[in-house]
């Protein structure tokens, strides 16, 4: 795509804004569908449990400095008891300093919005995988009653009039529109995080419509590339009667200018590089290698991701046994860790992938294993992040397949840990983070299974000085685009709107 002009960067800028700064005497809402905090009841007792990494954790840190609300479902065990009559507690727990506004979902909500609409729905189609999209007035009912609600949660803390709100992803989509309807002062901004497919793909969804307008009630949408701008611009100026500028990524549609960026998002950089550093990861290293009969010898490659069927774990899976069976110089000499995690295990869907990882991997096991050695080792269990930081940290070769993936924060987060004796990632073309990476990674196409078996075997046969230059290239972009280069990013583009620039 020859339009770079949506892509927002930030070198006019000279120190570091923060939300409080550039916001002035507008309040800070922030809406997820994952909070940050759940309260869990335990042996009698109730305990807080915290984000492992991800988004959540990284956008903490700036709601304690501004103060201000986080609205999220309450999906916690003990939230109720937890919070007030109003659903709120305030966090972190051990220096309060922003609200928790907890809204509470039925079964029938968390069934038709969240696993229906939002992940049978949107999910599948914003990967343009049409043929998974699962049909069911039901679903468009409930996601468009509970955008309503956290709304409605939304008005019930703060006049929008006087807030910025920043919805994050794609459980939002009708959400900044319930808001605009009542209060057109409102400042409201949205950070989609999957990708966003062209119009042929869009176009299949019936509630097209209804999408874009709940979207472009937002002041600023953004996406993690470019492509996924465009695409979107693409769509509205086939859906709406909207004036449409590609090159300036703004949209005039019902009275408002609407302004559409890319943001890649980054990962904390130094809290990874000090969790690699830290005595234990190597202490969590000496204990996963007891535990799950990890060799000394050879080499190491891993894959981390929620099982989920745009991750390309079976693809993945295809070339490894492809290459034990071609390369059999590789049997013995490289073995693969599989640390995945079960995910959104209510949908059929889900529960097929299980079965055919799970198959699968039995199946190398049985084909190339020996008394020795095992090829595929598949670790399932909750790990503390102490832990993957160690994976990370010993993996010779990272190995990242999806089919579509928005950004894919598992290939930053393996850069940022190779702190010991550099490695190879080998990424797919079809991820975001490929935009920024892929130059100096191994690229591979997740569906030419030959192919990909050749290219770990060149990332098994390396030299050492080309995987340590390739290493720090990808280190440089890595540090250089962090999640606080992000943040600073997307609140700059915001305050230049919220301000006339
Ligand atoms: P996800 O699809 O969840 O996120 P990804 O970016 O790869 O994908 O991972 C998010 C986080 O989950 C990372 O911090 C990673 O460490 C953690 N994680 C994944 N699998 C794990 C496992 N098995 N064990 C422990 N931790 C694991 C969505 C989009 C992505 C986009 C992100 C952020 O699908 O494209 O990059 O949001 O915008």
């Amino acid at each position: 795509m020859s339009n770079t002009n949506t892509t927002a960067s930030d070198s006019s800028f000279e120190s570091p804004p923060t939300a409080t700064s550039l916001f002035e005497n507008r309040e800070f809402v922030l809406v997820s569908n994952r909070e940050p905090y759940t309260h869990e009841r335990d042996d009698g007792s109730i305990t807080v449990v915290r984000p492992a990494g991800g988004l959540t954790s990284a956008l903490d840190p700036m709601m304690a400095s501004t103060g201000g609300t986080w609205v999220a479902w309450g999906s916690g065990g003990a939230d109720d008891e937890a919070s007030d009559e109003n659903g709120c507690v305030r966090v972190p727990p051990e220096s309060p300093s922003y609200e928790l506004k907890r809204v509470s979902l039925t079964e029938e909500q968390v069934r038709n919005y969240y696993y229906g609409y939002s992940n049978k729905v949107l999910w599948p189609l914003c990967h343009s995988d049409t043929a998974k999209v699962t049909s069911d007035a039901r679903f468009w009912r409930q996601y468009r009653e509970t955008n309503r609600q956290f709304a409605a949660a939304v008005r019930e803390r703060t006049d929008p009039s006087n807030a910025v709100i920043w919805f994050q992803d794609y459980h939002f989509a009708l959400a900044p529109r319930y808001i605009r309807d009542q209060s057109p002062g409102a400042f409201c901004m949205q950070f989609w995080h999957i990708p966003w497919p062209s119009w042929d793909v869009f176009q299949s969804c019936p509630q097209y419509e209804e999408l874009l307008d709940g979207l472009l009630a937002n002041d600023l949408l953004g996406f993690h590339l470019d492509q996924y701008c465009q695409n979107f611009l693409d769509c509205v100026s086939h859906a709406l009667d909207a004036d449409v500028d590609r090159n300036r990524g703004r949209i005039d549609y019902d009275g408002r200018t609407v302004r559409v960026a890319a943001f890649p998002l980054g990962i904390d950089t130094a809290e990874r590089r000090t969790l690699a550093e830290g005595k234990e990861a190597g202490e969590q290293w000496e204990s996963l290698r007891k535990t799950y009969r990890i060799p000394d010898e050879g080499q190491l490659a891993l894959g981390v991701d929620r099982l989920d069927y745009t991750k390309g774990i079976e693809q993945r899976l295809a070339a490894l046994e492809h290459l034990w069976e071609w390369y059999p110089d590789c049997r013995e000499r490289l073995t693969y860790v599989q640390k995945a995690t079960e995910s959104r295990s209510r949908i059929d869907e889900y529960q097929h992938l299980q079965a055919n990882v799970g198959a699968r991997v039995e199946r190398i096991n049985d084909r190339f294993g020996t008394e020795t050695w095992q090829p595929v080792i598949s670790i399932n269990d909750h790990l503390p992040q102490s832990a993957l930081a160690a994976l990370y940290r010993e993996a010779d070769i990272c190995l990242v397949s999806s089919l579509r993936d928005g950004m894919n924060l598992v290939a930053k987060e393996f850069v940022a840990s190779q702190v010991a004796d550099p490695g190879v990632l080998v990424l797919s073309e079809l991820v975001g983070a490929h935009e920024e990476l892929g130059e100096s990674a191994l690229t591979v196409h997740p569906n030419d299974t030959e192919a990909f078996a050749a290219t770990v075997d060149q990332a098994r046969m390396m030299e050492p000085e080309e995987r340590s230059n390739r290493m720090r290239r990808l280190r440089e972009q890595v540090e250089t685009n962090d999640i606080e280069q992000w943040k600073r990013n997307v609140l700059r583009e915001a305050s230049d709107i919220l301000h006339g620039c």
